[in-house]
């Protein structure tokens, strides 16, 4: 069902689309194909909500935010359950994102209400300077499918705190989390017009309304870089704001000063989560050379006892990915590396019996002696793959570190605070875990360097996003 205007609705054609369980193979529902059409009319129900919702007291949004929260917080093992059957993560990472997805939804609660302005002296003794901040107006958000629900009200507590109205336009192998995120904000009674959703299994024509329509000042975006690029590009001509978060290409460096066993725990666990199917999940595990032989012993004994399999099942720690490409993508880099003399430890393939039949499941996996003159170096691989690279000094890990496109995540395990230091400040990522594998918070500034985007979600960043700057020169004369 679409959400317009305060009612659930079908899509102007009446065509729907289904979305599946990626662990089975089984349809799980149906939801309306939205098109053109229904993201304009969502787009005039966010512009006609903008007037009275930004006029609200910062007191008043916030108090909506604080009961969706609640409510989330009330349904939280449904909307678990409901995300391992959708998207496919193992129960407890569900439950952990669906936190991690509320949490956005306090703190904006509560920012809402520091939204400062300033004053600002003047020259002339007869003048005043003062500086407010307003909401941009309608925001149009594009989430992706492998955090179905957080990616959501990353967006949208922000964005509505801010006094901003919505079309947020999810993912199409997820459209279900999304309307569970939305009958939350709907039960805590958001006024109509302010939150709008069109879910779609085509989303370039959505894009296009998004970038089009002189309704929208503001395009924010979770997803592919090269979707990323092209959206920026429609939207810069039309001199939208836009926030773009974008893929990633993480370096975990184990120093040789690390303790092994621990940074052996920390990337096996980091680097599995979802199936490694996340912008800032390690990419490229460089080891000290003196370090090769303890890590990587730790590290392969924890990757074979791994359990893959149906999320909904108790002891599960890897799903499925998410479709027939993503497999491809995976197993076309790990064929690339061998090919080129890299050296498959454990996994390397799709998983194929038993329960595991029908879904979407591959091997987790490790290749040592990874060069830069493979794919898996270069490309975000957003499988349960870990590539170890050797690297003989600092000033060498930096420079192959920094060698990518991308600049979101980056780990770091030292016990040597010079080096961490120096490694911290040297990596060009927006975003470093030094002997942390979880550097993010609803709290915390997140967002990318070079290819991996434009603007922070989360923390005092995030809301700025949905803010303009207003300058009042006032003469008292
Ligand atoms: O991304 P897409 P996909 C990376 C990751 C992954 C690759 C491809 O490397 O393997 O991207 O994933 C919407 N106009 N990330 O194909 O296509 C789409 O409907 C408007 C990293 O899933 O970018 C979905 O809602 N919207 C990333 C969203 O963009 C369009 C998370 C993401 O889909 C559109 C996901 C268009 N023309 C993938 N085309 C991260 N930052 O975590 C697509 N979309």
């Amino acid at each position: 069902m679409l959400y317009i205007n305060g009612e659930w609705q079908e899509s102007k054609t009446g065509e729907t689309f289904v979305s599946f369980n990626p662990a089975t193979g089984e349809k799980i529902g149906e939801v309306a194909d939205g098109t053109k059409e229904d993201a304009k009319r969502a787009i005039d129900a966010a512009y006609e909500a903008f007037t009275h919702w930004s006029s609200l007291t910062a007191y008043e949004r916030s108090s909506y935010l604080y009961k969706a929260y609640e409510l989330m917080m009330e349904r939280k093992e449904e909307l678990a359950k409901l995300m391992t059957i959708e998207q496919g993560k193992p129960l407890k990472a569900s439950l952990n994102e669906v936190q991690y997805g509320a949490d956005f939804l306090l703190w904006y609660a509560e920012e809402a209400k520091r939204l400062y302005g300033q004053t600002i002296p003047s020259a002339r003794k007869d003048q005043r300077f003062i500086v407010i901040q307003q909401p941009v107006g309608v925001v149009a958000a594009i989430t992706p499918w492998n955090y179905p629900i957080s990616m959501i009200t990353r967006k949208i507590a922000p964005a509505i705190a801010a006094g901003c109205t919505v079309v947020l336009k999810p993912a199409e192998q997820t459209p279900l989390c999304a309307i569970e995120v939305f009958k939350a904000f709907i039960d805590a009674g958001i006024p109509k017009g302010v939150i709008n959703l069109v879910t779609t299994s085509q989303p370039a024509p959505i894009g296009e309304e998004f970038i089009e329509n002189p309704k929208v000042q503001k395009l924010t975006f979770t997803g592919s870089t090269a979707v990323g690029k092209f959206l920026a590009k429609g939207a810069a001509g039309n001199m939208k704001r836009v926030s773009m978060e974008l893929g990633g290409h993480a370096p975990f460096i184990v120093c040789e000063d690390a303790d092994p066993v621990h940074a052996a725990k920390g990337v096996s666990l980091v680097k599995f989560l979802n199936s490694g199917q996340a912008c800032i999940s390690p990419n490229r595990i460089f080891v000290h050379r003196n370090m090769l032989e303890p890590f990587t012993e730790t590290f392969v004994k924890r990757v074979e006892k791994m359990k893959v399999g149906n999320g909904l099942n108790e002891g599960v720690t890897i799903g499925p990915l998410v479709d027939e490409q993503a497999i491809n993508k995976v197993f076309n880099q790990v064929k690339d590396a061998v090919q080129k003399g890299a050296e498959l430890v454990v996994g390397g393939e799709r998983l194929t019996f038993g329960e595991l039949e029908k879904g979407t499941f591959f091997a987790p996996t490790v290749l040592k002696n990874v060069t830069s003159n493979m794919l898996i170096y270069h490309e975000e691989t957003f499988g349960p793959v870990a590539p170890i690279i050797p690297y003989d000094d600092d000033d060498n890990v930096l420079e192959m570190a920094n060698d990518t496109n991308y600049g979101l995540a980056a780990y770091v395990y030292t016990n040597d605070v010079a080096r961490a230091i120096k490694l911290f400040e040297g990596l060009r990522f927006a975003i470093v875990g030094i002997n942390d594998i979880n550097p993010t918070s609803a709290a915390a500034p997140f967002g990318g360097m070079k290819d991996s985007g434009i603007g922070r979600e989360g923390g005092h960043e995030g809301i700025q996003e949905y803010l303009e700057t207003k300058l009042g020169g006032f003469s008292v004369k």
